[in-house]
C-alpha cells in the first residue's frame, strides 16, 4: 500500500543512531500479555518462520498474569536466547507495558503485537523492509483498506461497530491519518518512542493512536493490509474500562495534553459523585426534611465512599488496593477529601470576598478542591504520578 503521510525531508529526531545493518538484533517484537500462557510458544513458532534468517527477538511483557504466562515464556527464554519476559508486578496496561518493552529494546526497529494470534505474523518481513528503504518511520498493519484487509476475527459485531466508530472519531477529531488508528499491530524506528517516551500514556489500551498523535506530521507513516484473525486461546481483555479511557485518549490528546487520561476517568468518576450525592440528599431530607446540615454531612459521606470505591475500580485499575489496604486507602481517601473540602471553602469565600459572583467562587472553589483530591490520593492512597 501507498505511504499516507510524505514529507521531503527525513525527521530530525536529535538522538544519534547505529546504522541498522550493524546491529546485533534487527527487530525486537513487543508483546504485552495478560492471561495468554496458552498462546506464547505457539506466537514464537510463528515469527521464526515468518522471519527465517531474520536477526529478531521477541520482548514478552507480562502483568503478573494468574495463568504463569511469564513463566512459560520465561521456560521458553531459557532454551532461546532471541526470546525475554519482562515481568511486571503490581501494574495492569496494555500502553504502558508496550512502551516498556519498547524502551527495554536496543534494536533499530520496533514491533509492537498481540499474543493471542489476531496479529498476521507473515507480514512481518515486509513490514520491516518498508522501514530498512528508510521510506517511512512507522508501518501501521490495517485492518480497513487495501487488499486483503479484513476484521472479521473481532469477537462480536458489537466490537465490530465500536472499533468503526471509534476510528472515524479519531479521523475526524484528531486529524490522525491512518485508516486504522486502533491498530495493536505496528512496527516502527525504535527512536520514535525514545524521542516521545516521557509524553506517551501508559494509561489505556490504544498506543498507536497516542504515538502517532503525538509524534505530528512529521512521522512518515505507512500502512499494510491484512485479515485480522479470530483470537487463538484464552480471552479479550477489552471491557467497558477500555472504551472510558479510549475517550480520556482523545480528550487528553485534544487538550493538548493538559489532561491525562486518567484524569479524565477521575473527572467522569466526580460527577458520578455529584449524582449520587444529591439522591442522597433528596432521600435523607424526605425522611427528615428540617435538618439540612446532617443531610448533607450524610449525603457527602455516601458520596465520597462512592467516589472512592468507583476510582479504584476504574481511575487506578492498574493499582487497585484489595484487603486491608483497600480500607487503609478509604481511609486516607475521606481524609484527604476532607481537606480538599476545607481548601474548597477556604478558595470558594476568598474568591467570593473579591468577587461577589456565586457562580465563579463556587467553580473555583470546586476546581481546587477536585485537584487537590486527585493529586493527593494519586500520590498517598494509590502512589502512581
Ligand atoms: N501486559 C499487558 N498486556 C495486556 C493487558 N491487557 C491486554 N493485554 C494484551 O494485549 C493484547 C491485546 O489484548 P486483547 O485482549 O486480545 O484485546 P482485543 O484484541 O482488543 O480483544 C493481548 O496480547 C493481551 O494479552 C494488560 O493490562 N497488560
Ligand atoms: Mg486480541
Amino acid at each position: 500500500m501507498d505511504t499516507v503521510l510524505v514529507e521531503e525531508e527525513p525527521p530530525q529526531l536529535g538522538l544519534p543512531e547505529l546504522p541498522a545493518t550493524q546491529a546485533v538484533i534487527e527487530l525486537s517484537i513487543v508483546v504485552p500479555t495478560f492471561c495468554e500462557a496458552e498462546n506464547v510458544a505457539v506466537l514464537v513458532n510463528k515469527v521464526e518462520s515468518a522471519l527465517g534468517k531474520r536477526r529478531w527477538e521477541i520482548i514478552f511483557v507480562d502483568d503478573d498474569s494468574s495463568d504463569h504466562t511469564a513463566e512459560r515464556a520465561k521456560a521458553i527464554a531459557a532454551i532461546d536466547q532471541r526470546v525475554r519476559c519482562i515481568r511486571r508486578v503490581g501494574r495492569r496496561g496494555l500502553a504502558g507495558a508496550c512502551i516498556e518493552g519498547i524502551l527495554s529494546s536496543s534494536a533499530p526497529f520496533v514491533a509492537v503485537m498481540d499474543a493471542d494470534l489476531q496479529h498476521d505474523e507473515t507480514l512481518l518481513p515486509r513490514m520491516l523492509s518498508r522501514l530498512e528503504s528508510g521510506e517511512v518511520d512507522l508501518v501501521a498493519a490495517t485492518r480497513y483498506a487495501g487488499e486483503g484487509a479484513g476484521a472479521d476475527g473481532l469477537a462480536t459485531a458489537r466490537r465490530n461497530q465500536l472499533s468503526r466508530i471509534a476510528n472515524v472519531s479519531v479521523q475526524r477529531l484528531l486529524a490522525v491519518r491512518l485508516s486504522d488508528p486502533m491498530s495493536g499491530f505496528f512496527m516502527l524506528r525504535r527512536q520514535v518512542v525514545e524521542e516521545h517516551a516521557s509524553t506517551l500514556s501508559a494509561d489505556g489500551f490504544k498506543i498507536l493512536l497516542d504515538i502517532v498523535a503525538t509524534a505530528g506530521p512529521r512521522l512518515r507513516v505507512g500502512e499494510e493490509p491484512y485479515r485480522f484473525r479470530p483470537r487463538h486461546a484464552g480471552s479479550s481483555k477489552f471491557d467497558s474500562r477500555t472504551a472510558i479511557e479510549f475517550a480520556g485518549l482523545v480528550l487528553s490528546k485534544l487538550s493538548f495534553g493538559v489532561c491525562s487520561p486518567r484524569f479524565l476517568v477521575y473527572a467522569l468518576v466526580g460527577a458520578t459523585g455529584l449524582g449520587v450525592q444529591m439522591v442522597a440528599l433528596l432521600g435523607f431530607l424526605a425522611i427528615d426534611g428540617d435538618r439540612f446540615a446532617p443531610a448533607q454531612l450524610f449525603a457527602t459521606g455516601v458520596a465520597v465512599t462512592n467516589n472512592y470505591f468507583l476510582n479504584n475500580l476504574l481511575t487506578w485499575r492498574d493499582r487497585r488496593l484489595k484487603g486491608w489496604q483497600m480500607l487503609r486507602g478509604f481511609a486516607g481517601f475521606c481524609v484527604i477529601s476532607t481537606a480538599g473540602a476545607v481548601a474548597n471553602i477556604g478558595v470558594a469565600e476568598w474568591l467570593f470576598a473579591q468577587e461577589p459572583k456565586w457562580w465563579l467562587a463556587g467553580l473555583a472553589g470546586a476546581v481546587m478542591g477536585g485537584l487537590w483530591n486527585y493529586s493527593m490520593s494519586s500520590r498517598l492512597v494509590w502512589q502512581s504520578r
